[in-house]
């Protein structure tokens, strides 16, 4: 194969330790291939040009990182804006948070069309070109338009919700339209790659030309699901090292006698964070034998500050722990331990392993690694239960989690107790099914599997044939 180009919007320096699975993924077939990084730099020039922006391109390694840095003005409307105020919530079928205000669409268009010039003349011929996620859609419309005929892959790392909701965005044709530039767009589950062709084939009456290949606007796209994992064997060996076993003995002593529930997220609405706090309150009040016994350790790291809806959601947290807190609280016991911060990723297994239950109950999520990281570290011997949402894209490949509706308070109450009362028998046979699958579907499976389809996938269009 040729070298791989990966676009995404920001990079992660695949040799730090705290670089996740994806990274780690990604950075192995990078280097294999001496290939190339680009993204944005994270700086933001404050009296900088709109359109403009300085590129510093580094060796790491064989590895070439490549980082544009983003006027003020630019990051305002594509990042914060656009992909955050307006795909990112109706991706995540909330169409009342999403606010459309139309400039946001020209930064969005304009930062792509950045990324297009200031990337194509880094290009070679066969290099193979991989785009990640809902900032950067139009890219390669963008490179095509210039006359680049590289294989050109997409991955959306977040869910596509069905056509009425996508259909809410003014300029949901030219998105979509857009994703017809690549050769191959990757989805999280079946479930998105449904919605794609109900959306295709409705409003660009799309027609299916084989298996997963659609035709629309003279081009055929290939659109197929590849669930993201996680690198199980690495996050295993991270269980196995000092920091995570002192979390785990520290977290075990502390805790005595008490029966652990986690949630680890990104403090972001999508999460469904007030649903969980709220079934847990539930399950206070509907079961009061886990008063005094069961505590909930909600660790949410700080996300996108700037965004009004997550200053109204951090607000709404704070002031539900705490009223829980003091309902149901003792000078010896507090139900929820709420911490807004990041855990240093050497220490989650040794959190996860702790806990008897872990809540993942998004009201919408692409995939969710929390789950499959929780799966990855418990004892198999003695593991602890995934509580899972039926609206996370890991609901399709972990059926062997206890499902639950986070908008049913009372339905995820039972559910919870149910996990806490579960059998070590049942506990067993239900983790090493879900073990089974994320050492099976993990994140190297992802990155090959993608970069195998995208290397099979039709001919790349000619250049013309975009117009
Ligand atoms: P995210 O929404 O960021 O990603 P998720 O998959 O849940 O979501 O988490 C990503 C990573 O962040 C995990 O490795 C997790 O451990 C870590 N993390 C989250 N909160 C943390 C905290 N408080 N402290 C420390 N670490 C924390 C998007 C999509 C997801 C999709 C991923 C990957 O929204 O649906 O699974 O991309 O494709």
């Amino acid at each position: 194969m040729g070298r791989l180009v990966v676009v995404s919007n920001r990079l992660a320096d695949p040799r730090k330790a705290a670089a996740g699975g994806l990274a780690v993924a990604l950075g192995e077939t990078l280097k294999r291939t001496g290939g190339l990084w680009f993204g944005w730099s994270g700086k933001i020039v404050e009296d900088g040009t709109p359109g403009e922006g300085e590129l510093h391109v580094h060796q790491a390694g064989s590895v070439t990182l490549a980082e544009l840095d983003l006027s003020k003005e630019d990051h305002d409307s594509y990042y914060r804006g656009y992909a955050n105020g307006v795909l990112w919530p109706v991706f995540h079928y909330r169409l009342d948070l999403a606010n459309f205000e139309s400039g946001h669409l020209g930064g969005y268009r304009r930062v792509n069309q950045l990324f297009a010039r200031k990337l194509y003349p880094l290009l070679k011929p066969d290099d193979i070109i991989w785009i990640h996620d809902y900032h950067l859609i139009p890219l390669a419309a963008e490179l095509r338009a210039m006359g680049c005929e590289n294989r050109i892959g997409f991955f959306l790392h977040i869910p596509l919700p069905p056509p009425p909701i996508l259909a809410a965005i003014p300029s949901h044709e030219w998105l979509i339209r857009a994703m017809f530039a690549y050769d191959l767009v990757g989805f999280q589950s079946h479930l998105d790659v449904q919605h794609f062709a109900h959306y295709v084939k409705a409003e660009a009456t799309a027609e299916s030309v084989g298996a997963n290949q659609f035709r629309a606007f003279n081009s055929t796209v290939q659109a197929e699901a590849f669930p993201i994992g996680i690198d199980v064997a690495d996050f295993q060996r991270l269980g196995r090292a000092r920091e995570a076993r002192e979390t785990y003995e520290t977290t075990v002593k502390e805790y005595s006698r008490r029966r652990l529930l986690i949630g680890v997220d990104r403090l972001d609405y999508s999460k469904g964070l007030p649903q969980r706090i709220r079934a847990f309150r539930e399950l206070l009040l509907a079961y009061p034998e886990n008063r005094h016994s069961a505590t909930l350790l909600q660790v949410a790291s700080p996300s996108r500050e700037d965004v009004d809806a997550y200053n109204d959601i951090q607000h709404e947290l704070e002031s539900l722990c705490g009223s829980i807190n003091g309902d149901f609280g003792d000078f010896d016991w507090m139900p929820i331990r709420y911490i807004h911060r990041t855990v240093a990723r050497k220490r989650l297994p040794g959190l996860y392993r702790a806990c008897a239950v872990a809540l993942v109950t998004p009201l919408r999520d692409g995939m969710n690694l929390v789950a499959k990281e929780f799966v990855a570290a418990q004892d198999e011997e003695d593991p602890g239960v995934l509580v899972l949402s039926r609206f996370a894209g890991a609901a399709e490949q972990m059926p062997q989690a206890l499902m639950v509706n986070p908008y049913d308070t009372h339905g995820t109450a039972q559910v919870i107790q149910q996990a806490l009362q579960m059998s070590l028998g049942e506990r067993r046979e239900r983790h090493a099914a879900l073990l089974e699958g994320i050492r099976k579907y993990d994140v190297h499976w992802w990155c090959r599997e993608f970069l195998r389809t995208l290397g099979e996938a039709k001919q790349p269009p000619s250049a013309t044939e975009q117009n």
